[in-house]
Parts: C-alpha cells; sequence; structure tokens
C-alpha cells in the first residue's frame, strides 16, 4: 500500500473512533434556574430557560435562585399545567433563606426523550407560581402543546401541591435536592391523581420515592447522586483518544 494512503487511512480510522466516542457521549448537561431577584427581567416566576431540549442520559441541573426564595420543580401535564400527577417528579419545595451560602441544586436525568415532559412550581406564597408563568417543557414537539399553549393554560388552571417522588415519567431524580449551606426542603402528602401516560411512555415509577418528612431532611450525600458522570465521560473521551493515538 502506498505510504501517503496508508497514513491517510490510519488518519480516517482515529478520526472515526474518535467521532463514535464523541457521539456516544452525547448527553448534555442542561442548566436552569428555579426563580430570580424581583429585579430580573420577568420577574421572581420564572425558569430560565423554560424550554428546553435534552438527549436521553442529559443531566438537567436546577439551580434554586434568588434570595429569598421558595420555589419547586414538579412534573405535571399539557392537560394540567398546575398538578403533579403520581408516578411524576417532584423537587419537593426548596426554601433560599437569606443567609443561603450555596444555592441549592436539584439534577434531573432524562430516561426518555420522546415524550414532551412539563413542569411548574407549586408554591402559592405569596402569589401562585405556575399560574405567573413559573412552568417550563424538555422536548417539546412542533404541533399545538406548545410552550406558549402550556404557559397560557396555565395562567388559569388550579394549583395542587401534592408531591410527587424522585422517578417520573421520561426523565427522573436519584437523590433530593442538595441544599447544604442553610437553605431547607419542605415535604407534602403525596400526590393523589392517578398515574397518567403521555404518548410514546408509560409511567415509569407509581407512588412517591421522595422520603417525605418535615423541614430539616438530611442533605442526600454527593456520593448517592446517580445519573451522570462527568468523570466517567472524561474517562471514556479519554480513553478513545488514547485509542486513536495508537492508531496513528
Ligand atoms: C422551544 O424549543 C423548540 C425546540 O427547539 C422550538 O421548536 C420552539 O419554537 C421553542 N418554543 C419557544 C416558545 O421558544
Ligand atoms: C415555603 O413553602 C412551603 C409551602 O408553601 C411552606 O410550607 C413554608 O412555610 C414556606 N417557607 C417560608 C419561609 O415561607
Ligand atoms: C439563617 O437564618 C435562619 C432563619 O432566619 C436561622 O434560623 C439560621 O440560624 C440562620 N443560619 C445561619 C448559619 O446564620
Ligand atoms: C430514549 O430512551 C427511550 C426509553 O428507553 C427510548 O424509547 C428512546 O427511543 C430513546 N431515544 C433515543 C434517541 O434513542
Ligand atoms: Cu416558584
Amino acid at each position: 500500500m502506498h505510504a501517503a494512503f496508508a497514513s491517510t487511512m490510519r488518519l480516517a480510522t482515529a478520526t472515526a473512533l474518535l467521532s463514535a466516542a464523541l457521539v456516544g457521549a452525547q448527553n448534555q448537561m442542561v442548566q436552569v434556574q428555579v426563580g430570580a431577584e424581583t429585579s430580573t427581567p420577568g420577574g421572581i416566576f420564572q425558569f430560565m430557560p423554560n424550554n428546553l431540549t435534552a438527549s436521553n442520559g442529559s443531566v438537567i441541573t436546577f439551580t434554586f435562585s434568588g434570595i429569598p426564595g421558595n420555589h419547586s420543580v414538579t412534573q405535571s401535564t399539557f392537560a394540567a399545567p398546575c398538578t403533579p400527577f403520581k408516578g411524576g417528579f417532584d423537587s419537593g419545595w426548596v426554601e433560599i433563606l437569606a443567609n443561603t451560602s450555596t444555592l441549592p441544586t436539584w439534577q434531573l436525568t432524562i430516561t426518555s426523550d420522546q415524550i414532551p415532559i412539563w413542569f411548574y412550581c407549586k408554591q402559592k406564597i405569596p402569589a401562585p407560581h405556575c399560574n405567573a408563568g413559573m412552568v417550563g417543557g424538555i422536548n417539546i414537539k412542533p404541533g399545538p402543546n406548545s410552550l406558549a399553549a402550556f404557559v397560557a393554560a396555565a395562567q388559569k388552571a388550579p394549583l395542587d401541591m401534592h408531591e410527587g417522588g424522585l422517578v417520573g415519567l421520561g426523565a427522573s431524580a436519584s437523590a433530593l435536592p442538595a441544599i447544604d449551606g442553610g437553605a431547607t426542603l419542605f415535604m407534602t402528602d403525596s400526590a393523589t391523581a392517578g398515574p397518567q401516560t403521555a404518548a410514546g411512555g408509560s409511567a415509569a415509577g407509581a407512588g412517591t420515592g421522595a422520603a417525605p418528612s418535615g423541614s430539616g431532611a438530611p442533605p442526600p450525600s454527593s456520593a448517592g447522586r446517580l445519573g451522570f458522570d462527568p468523570a466517567l465521560l472524561l474517562t471514556v473521551v479519554v480513553g478513545a483518544m488514547a485509542g486513536a493515538a495508537m492508531v496513528l
């Protein structure tokens, strides 16, 4: 084989190996701010951004913001924007105190990117957050069930504060919010509405995975927070690059 040709082939092989590793490592790290300051454009009652796209295995990190604040990330349905359902995920209420040193975070891993996932904040104090537009969607499909239609429906939807679980439909958390640094977590009664399924998916879990407890629930250990491990991704990518280098 001609040397230049062989060299080109080796480069092509190495490139293919590296691309395969990168495609396999397509999981996104998505950041969403939950709540804001009164001075923030759009006000306190919002998720930023509120229109998300995330593939299977991607981790969405919600950061509870705006001090003081008291919000939740609760799964609902397009049909009932401000109502949790049994089988839906819920962070529980996360209260950010004025002296909170570390903003609380909660991680949600996408388990099915084929179904639209709708969520809201169930807080009613000082005004119903969901009705004020504190809602969002993940993997929304083109068509009538748009984010704008969801926001409009949420404005006049009854707001239900029951608790969902850690495991939701299309997305799941493996731990309660991390509330180190002065924030507190409130849990209440479980969602009572029957399990609902969305087109293309089935209820991933029934009942509540979240430990119901009063305020002062111990923060989960970070080791217990499963989902996506950045260290693993790094290992995979570095390993693939080492493999590519050997081929070259
Ligand atoms: C939300 O994102 C989807 C997918 O990227 C897009 O089609 C849609 O127009 C967006 N909607 C809004 C209200 O931003
Ligand atoms: C936070 O919200 C929950 C639910 O409304 C409520 O029980 C709790 O008292 C709130 N905390 C404060 C300080 O308002
Ligand atoms: C933070 O504020 C809360 C309520 O105002 C108080 O109970 C708590 O002791 C404070 N924590 C610190 C570390 O100052
Ligand atoms: C994501 O996972 C769901 C559930 O297993 C599956 O139905 C779907 O096809 C997956 N999406 C892709 C793009 O493979
Ligand atoms: Cu809120």
